[in-house]
C-alpha cells in the first residue's frame, strides 16, 4: 500500500504512526456536494465530529435517555475479569477508542497487568485524540504498551503491526453508523486480517421498544437535535455554504424496514443555499430532508448473517438483562 504521510512518533511507551492518506480538499468537496445533490439529500456522519460536534456527541452519552454508552460499559465491567483471564498475552487492537474509558474498564481487569506488559493498539482517525488517550492510559496503567495508529481503519486494517494473537474491540456500535453492506464489508476486512485465535469483541445495539429508541435519538435537553444541526456548521466550513441551523428542524425516527434510527434534518421553509462549489444555489423546499444518519439495531437475525458474511466463529453473546445492547465474541477458527 501506497501512504503519502507516514512518520512515527515515539515518546515514553507511546508510538503514534500515522498512516493516513491524506485527503484532498477536493475530494472532501466533491463527496459533500454529490450527497447535497442526491435526489434524497445526505451529509455523511462522519462529518458530525468537528471539536463541537464532538464534545455534544460526549454529551448524548452521559444523557439519562441514550442508554447504549453506560448499558455498554455495565456488560464490560462484568464480562472483563474472565475475558482477560482467557485472553491473557493478547495484544488488545481498539477501533475508534473514543475516550478510552471503555478499555480502561478491560485494563483494569486484566490483574497481571502488574507483572508482565500489555501491548494495546489503538486505531483513530485523529493522531491527537490518540496521543491524549495514550498518555493518559500509561499515566493509569505503569506496564502499558501504547501504540497507536492514525488510519481510516475502513480501508486500512492491514499494515498494524503485531506480535501476539489479538483482542480486537470495536465498541459503541459504531457499526450500526455503516450501511449494512458497507458494515459486512468492514467486518469481512476485519475477519481476513485476523489470525487463528484472534478475537473480535463487537458492541452492537439491540432492536428494542420503540418508544426508547425513539427518547434516545429525541431528548429532552435537546442535545442530540443540537449535534444533528451542527453537522451544517461543519459542512458551512467545508464548502463554503451559507446553511443556517435555524432553517432546519431535528428529526430522528425508527425506520423497522431496515432497522434503524435515521437521522435527517427537515428544511422549515422553501430555502435556498449558496456555495461556490454548487453550480447554482441549492433549493430545498419546506418539508423537504437532508439525510445525516443511520444507526442500526441488531437482532439475533443480524449476527447470524455477520457470522455468514464473514466466516468467523460466534463464540458468545454478552448482553445487558433487559438485552438492550449486545458484546459479540467471535472469534476467527
Ligand atoms: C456514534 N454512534 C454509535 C452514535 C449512535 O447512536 O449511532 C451517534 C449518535 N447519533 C445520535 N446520537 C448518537
Amino acid at each position: 500500500m501506497n501512504f503519502v504521510n507516514e512518520d512515527i512518533v515515539t515518546l515514553n511507551r507511546i508510538s503514534i504512526t500515522n498512516l493516513l492518506q491524506e485527503i484532498g480538499p477536493d475530494e472532501v468537496s466533491t463527496e459533500i456536494v454529490a450527497g447535497l445533490q442526491a435526489d434524497q439529500k445526505a451529509i455523511s456522519s462522519k462529518y458530525f465530529y468537528n471539536s463541537d460536534g464532538s464534545l455534544l456527541f460526549e454529551e448524548i452519552t452521559r444523557l439519562e435517555e441514550y442508554y447504549p454508552t453506560r448499558t455498554e460499559k455495565s456488560i464490560l465491567k462484568q464480562i472483563a475479569p474472565a475475558l482477560m483471564q482467557q485472553y491473557k498475552g493478547h495484544d488488545i487492537i481498539e477501533l475508534g477508542p473514543g475516550d478510552h474509558s471503555k478499555i480502561s474498564i478491560l485494563l483494569n481487569a486484566a490483574t497481571g497487568l502488574k507483572q508482565s506488559t500489555i501491548r494495546y493498539l489503538p486505531l483513530d482517525i485523529s493522531q491527537p485524540a490518540l496521543r491524549s488517550s495514550a498518555e493518559s492510559l500509561v499515566t493509569a496503567f505503569p506496564n502499558l504498551l501504547v501504540e497507536g495508529y492514525a488510519v481510516d481503519f475502513f480501508s486500512q486494517f492491514g499494515p498494524i503491526r503485531r506480535e501476539q494473537p489479538a483482542l480486537i474491540c470495536f465498541f459503541g456500535s459504531t457499526i450500526g453508523n455503516f450501511e449494512w453492506a458497507d458494515s459486512l464489508e468492514l467486518l469481512r476486512n476485519i475477519s481476513i486480517q485476523m489470525k487463528k485465535g484472534d478475537v473480535l469483541l463487537l458492541g452492537m445495539d439491540l432492536v428494542k421498544p420503540e418508544a426508547i429508541l425513539h427518547a434516545a435519538y429525541n431528548d429532552a435537553q435537546g442535545i442530540t437535535k443540537s449535534f444533528n444541526k451542527n453537522i451544517l456548521n461543519t459542512v458551512n466550513d467545508l464548502i463554503h455554504a451559507d446553511f443556517q441551523t435555524d432553517h432546519f428542524d431535528h428529526l430522528a425516527f425508527f425506520n423497522k424496514e431496515k432497522s434503524r434510527i435515521e437521522m435527517h434534518l427537515v428544511a422549515n421553509g422553501d430555502l435556498s443555499v449558496h456555495s461556490p462549489f454548487f453550480n447554482e444555489d441549492l433549493l430545498l423546499k419546506e418539508g423537504e430532508t437532508i439525510h445525516t444518519e443511520n444507526s442500526h439495531k441488531y437482532s439475533s437475525g443480524h449476527i447470524q448473517e455477520i457470522v455468514k458474511a464473514t466466516g468467523l466463529q460466534l463464540n458468545q453473546t454478552h448482553t445487558d438483562e433487559q438485552e438492550w445492547f449486545a458484546v459479540t465474541e467471535f472469534q476467527k477458527g
